[in-house]
């Protein structure tokens, strides 16, 4: 593959001076010396990432000027508000670990647009909410667009959603009520007819080069030998034929997301400066859509290689210096084993992400419902590691995608389970096809009965909320759901909710789902927002009530009680019952969860009295007096 090598020259305007040392002259003092500063410290892990990937030359050496002076420019275009902020965050590096609670929706499905969002601040407050992640909300392909995640523009709000200017008037109004607004940012891919693809498509040599592009089907074989498939049943392969470039462009997602050529250090420099333009809308973090998928390697499964955490440690040097105030999430959808180099603890040890989906964590506690055990759980438990200072695991139960069980085949491979038969039936519990499941979810990417791609469906819906019958299966439909939030709020640094799941919202209906047409099977948990559900949070005693007060009571005990903090130390009671998961924060904390539908009563210490939990019960303790713990939330 040719592209991968391309060795395009950066143009560089002044042999001896950089731009950017001028315009710092140029710049008010204030800004001048305090980007100065950050410059002489960020300088040399920004070369030294960069010379890893790129090798040691006077391009790099060019490369890295050139992105200094876009950091330079996006920061002195960074208003007043947001310099202090930075400012302020830089002070206070931990500002986002204590309390954080996150929420994430579709910006359409939530509130119709950006306007409508802001008519939400008061609910996400009332929810103890203080982080925001909207699903992509910038212009997307026309067509199908993989639900935003086909850029066609970085910087223009998508006009069904709104205007440059309703977006900044909402990133203020969230700022105001403590919310951090969380875009997307998606690094691996743009649309098909994203300015780049168009222009290669035109016959632009250059922008030929921003993407990854095979020129014979023995080079597509080659790669596709050991490359694994995202969507194997809706878009098969890596690769789309493109007839106006007589090649074969990567495609990792769908047809019409065309994958980065980030061997192409232009590719790196175009990207970043943009997202340093989008944060200057007020962006407070950026969710790194695929960020395992950077850098290919003939040979490899192309994921998580090297230099894709050279490269994100450059990014962040880089917003060290533009808006040091803004967090990066990696949104690796990988191994737990995988995970730890995203808050730079690997080869090339450094500042990475602050914040990591744990989404082995998420499909475990899955699988442990449907098999009323704790023991996978307590296999991913063991292999997390504690997160370094300043960075924290966003937990969470649902999401927009499919439950992965990828994921967790290494677990269980280690655990003796080579055909992965425990997610085969996970798989099949969840989509209402095993006896006695309650689960009304659906498989995905899966038409072989065997495969265990993803999970589809609601959290109340995979929880059994919608096939009860009597009261007692909606009890046990709710608490199930309780356990797994429970979990999720107890383990991690930022707990996210799904849009609804705070309400146990249904799958999206029958009706909807031919309207969508779509032939994505993900849209199964994409519903519209249920206002009369939501006006039943007030109703005493309603579902919706037990469900949405319990999450702001934990929301709340996660503000007050110091070993909430996101880089606490979290660990595995190795004493608790096997269907029960102990876990315990810092000193003082410990959540204990019960995944059987029986009463289990355990010890959790030698000194310690025994604890009674009932079917799918979990409780908060804090033990600062062992012998006689308190009960924080049950
Ligand atoms: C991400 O997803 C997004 O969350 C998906 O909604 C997008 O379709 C995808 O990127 C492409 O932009 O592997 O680490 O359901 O878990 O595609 C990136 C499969 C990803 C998703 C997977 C995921």
């Amino acid at each position: 593959m040719t592209t991968l090598e391309s060795t395009d020259l950066l143009s560089h305007s002044d042999e001896n001076l950089p731009v950017w040392r001028s315009q710092l002259n140029a710049a008010p003092q204030s800004r001048a010396h305090v980007l100065s500063e950050r410059i002489r410290k960020q300088e040399s892990v920004l070369t030294d990432r960069l010379v890893k990937v790129y090798g040691q030359n006077s391009r790099v050496q060019a490369l890295v000027q050139d992105l200094i002076q876009a950091a330079v420019q996006a920061s002195l275009a960074r208003s007043e508000d947001l310099w202090q902020l930075d400012l302020h965050r830089q002070a206070h590096p931990d500002w986002h670990q204590q309390g954080a609670v996150g929420y994430t929706a579709y910006v359409d499905q939530f509130a119709g647009n950006l306007q409508g969002i802001t008519q939400k601040i008061e609910y996400l407050k009332s929810l103890g909410v203080t982080y925001l992640h909207l699903l992509p909300f910038f212009k997307a392909a026309a067509g199908p667009n993989d639900g935003g995640f086909a850029v066609a523009h970085f910087e223009e709000v998508a006009p069904t959603l709104g205007t440059q200017e309703d977006l900044l008037q909402l990133t203020q109004a969230l700022r105001k009520a403590g919310i951090s607004l969380c875009s997307d940012f998606v690094l691996n891919h743009v649309a098909q007819d994203h300015d780049w693809a168009l222009k290669a498509k035109a016959g632009d040599t250059r922008y030929q080069n921003y993407f990854c592009l095979a020129k014979t089907p023995e080079e597509v074989a080659a790669w596709e030998k050991t490359l694994p498939q995202i969507f194997p049943d809706t878009a098969p392969g890596n690769f789309t034929f493109q007839r106006e470039l007589n090649a074969w462009v990567w495609t990792t997602f769908y047809p019409y997301q065309w994958d980065l050529n980030y061997a192409n250090p232009k590719v790196f420099l175009d990207v970043v400066s943009a997202m340093m333009r989008v944060a200057n809308m007020g962006i407070e973090a950026f969710r790194l859509d695929s960020t395992g998928f950077l850098w290919k390697r003939l040979g490899t499964n192309s994921q998580n290689q090297p230099e894709v955490h050279c490269l994100l440690q450059a990014l962040r040097a880089l917003m060290e210096i533009a808006c040091p105030g803004v967090l990066l999430k990696a949104e690796a959808i990988m191994p737990t084993q995988q995970l730890p180099p995203y808050f730079g603890l690997g080869e090339s040890s450094g500042l990475e992400c602050h914040l990591a989906y744990h989404s082995s964590l998420m499909a475990a506690s899955w699988v442990a419902l449907a098999e009323q055990d704790a023991s996978i759980l307590r296999s991913v438990m063991a292999q997390t590691p504690k997160v370094p200072e300043g960075c924290s695991w966003l937990s969470y139960v649902r999401c927009h995608d499919d439950i992965g069980w990828n994921v967790l085949k290494p677990d269980l491979e280690a655990l003796g389970d080579t055909k992965h038969e425990r997610l085969i039936e996970a798989s099949q519990f969840f989509a209402g096809v095993s006896p006695n499941s309650y689960a009304q979810g659906a498989a995905f990417q899966t038409t072989h009965t065997r495969a265990v791609h993803g999970t589809n469906g609601m959290a109340a819906a995979l929880t059994g909320l919608y096939s009860a019958h009597t009261t007692e299966d909606i009890d046990r439909a709710v608490d199930r759901l309780l356990l797994l939030q429970g979990l999720s709020f107890f383990m991690g640094g930022l707990p996210l909710l799904y849009m609804g799941d705070e309400l146990g919202l249904a799958n999206t209906t029958q009706e909807e789902l031919v309207a969508r047409k779509g032939p994505d099977g993900r849209e199964l948990h994409r519903p519209y927002w249920n206002e009369d559900k939501a006006n039943s949070r007030h109703v005493k005693g309603s579902i919706e009530s037990r469900i949405f007060s319990k999450i702001q009571q934990m929301a709340q005990l996660r503000k007050t009680q110091a070993a909430f903090k996101g880089d606490a130390d979290v660990t595995l009671l190795s004493n608790a019952h096997p269907q029960v998961l102990g876990l315990q924060r810092n000193h003082d904390l410990i959540g204990l969860f019960n995944f059987s539908n029986t009463t289990i009563d355990l010890k959790f210490s030698e000194s310690a009295s025994s604890v009674r939990l009932s079917a799918y019960q979990f409780k908060w303790l804090n033990i600062a007096n062992d012998v006689a713990p308190t009960v924080l939330i049950d």
